[in-house]
């Protein structure tokens, strides 16, 4: 069901989970806003955006069930699966040209990426159109290894994009060029299965190739096939590929642009992509994750939660299970379960998530009783099992995420909150009230 954009399409729609707007709609604010009114509940096809025979399709999954789905497991199964694919990533498979449908159309010359494609412009305040969905895929010269992830892409001319490129492996990779005076060759995919999106946001170590833990998740090769103008392999069923170079030593003004956190990221000098071709399917499709909507959080919250679900159990080996909440922007906020063993173990959990990544700024620990996905559960937990004097940790002065705007230029604070029980607890005193037969009780049989 999964294993293309097409095919996840086809089952979205045989579920009922897909809005076709016949409607025609602008490309500026429109497709963003009514995308975002079906957040959480619809994906959405737009059949006719302005002038453009490209329609556009936004939130292909808004939902942990939905990325369930994908994954062909459960809810419980998604974070248990995505560990077990970044732990034994598979070789994906190069494909000949002629078996890769996104080679049908090859451009290479007269690019105009706004003629050709209907990328929109989400929020008030951004500086243009962007690309939002876009896998970057670019390789080490040194392994070969490629390493794939999403960056906002700004429409800076008919072939240029402004490109953000946070200090990660791509950054990394695009410096050593630079300082050798060359261009990272790179290759934008758009319209990518619901599988090879999650996986390009796993955190792994550098030189690891996210394409490979995409064939893992999806228990066969990928199919793969080689651009027409750099040297590197695309998924081969993609709906379009930008082909380009990031250059040396350009910086050109990028933003602002309405960013996850639900503010802007800021205007100012960046690197630049020079497209050099693009290829694209027989009657493509368009991606766009409208920012800050649950696709664009959960992309980003289910692979971190993998991670730090790994981290954890490192020091707390009883940890039962994480949650990167979507009011926390699936970054901010990690809230973590625990078999409680020894006292003191809630601030080791504690510390090990600040450990595991910078943009962790609160983490709440819970006994493992407590449903960590029913926020009202958490709340209750900090309501009545936590003590500000005694089960508080302030760490000052970290860093932290430099699009959270409470921040000093990304230097924060951090602060966690240990709501487990102390082990030594006179039973009564924490026991939950409970009404028997409560949970076998069919309310239905009793009301006429
Ligand atoms: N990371 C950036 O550095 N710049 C971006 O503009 C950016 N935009 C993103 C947009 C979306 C919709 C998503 C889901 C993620 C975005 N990210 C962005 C996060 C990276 O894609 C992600 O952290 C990735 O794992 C980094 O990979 P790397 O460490 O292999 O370079």
């Amino acid at each position: 069901r999964a294993k293309t954009f097409r095919t996840w399409l086809e089952y979205m729609q045989s579920t009922e989970r897909l809005a076709v707007i016949d409607k025609r709609v602008k490309l500026k604010y429109e497709v963003a806003s009514i995308a975002k009114k079906l957040d959480g509940k619809k994906a959405v096809y737009f059949t006719q955006v302005e002038d453009y025979s490209i329609p556009v399709v936004s939130g292909i999954c808004t939902t942990r069930q939905q990325f369930a789905e994908a994954l062909e497991t459960d809810q419980s199964g998604l974070i248990p699966k995505f560990i077990q694919a970044v732990s034994n990533p598979l070789p994906y498979r190069l494909v000949d040209k002629k078996d890769a449908p996104v080679k049908e159309n090859v451009i290479l010359k007269n690019i105009d990426l706004m003629e050709i494609l209907p990328i929109p412009i989400h929020h008030e305040k951004d500086s243009g159109h962007y690309i939002t969905a876009g896998l970057l895929i670019v390789r080490d010269p040194l392994t070969r290894k490629q390493n794939v992830s999403i960056h906002r892409l700004q429409v800076s001319s008919k072939d240029r994009l402004g490109i953000l490129i946070l200090p990660r492996h791509t950054f990394h990779l695009y410096r050593q060029a630079e300082e050798a005076g060359k261009p990272l060759e790179c290759a934008i995919a758009i319209g990518v299965d619901p599988i090879t999106l999650l996986a390009s946001q796993a955190s792994t170590p550098f030189g690891i190739d996210e394409l490979e833990i995409a064939s893992a998740l999806r228990g066969e090769p990928l199919e793969v096939v080689r651009c027409e103008t750099v040297d590197i392999d695309v998924p081969a069923h993609a709906e379009i590929v930008l082909e380009g170079k990031i250059l040396p030593r350009v910086r050109e003004p990028e933003g602002p642009f309405g960013e996850f956190p639900k503010y802007y990221g800021s205007r100012s000098d960046k690197e630049v992509v020079q497209i050099t071709g693009i290829t694209h399917r027989n009657h493509p499709i368009f991606h766009t994750i409208v920012p800050a909507g649950y696709e664009h959080l959960l992309l980003g919250g289910i692979p971190r939660e993998a991670s730090l679900f790994q981290s954890v159990k490192q020091t707390v080996p009883s940890v039962k299970s994480v949650h990167m909440s979507l009011g926390g922007t699936c970054r901010y906020h990690a809230i973590i379960s625990i078999k409680k063993r020894n006292e003191g173990e809630a601030k080791n959990a504690i510390l090990a998530a600040f450990a595991n990544s910078f943009d962790i700024k609160h983490v709440v620990v819970v006994d493992e009783e407590i449903d960590i996905f029913n926020m009202e559960e958490v709340e209750w937990a900090i309501a009545t099992r936590f003590q500000a004097d005694r089960d508080l940790i302030v760490i000052h002065g970290a860093q932290g995420s430099k699009l959270d705007p409470s921040t000093n230029n990304g230097v924060g604070c951090k602060m966690g909150l240990d709501c487990t029980v102390p082990l030594d607890s006179e039973p009564m005193k924490y026991l939950r009230i409970e009404i028997p037969g409560y949970n076998d009780l069919d309310v239905d049989e009793y009301i006429n």
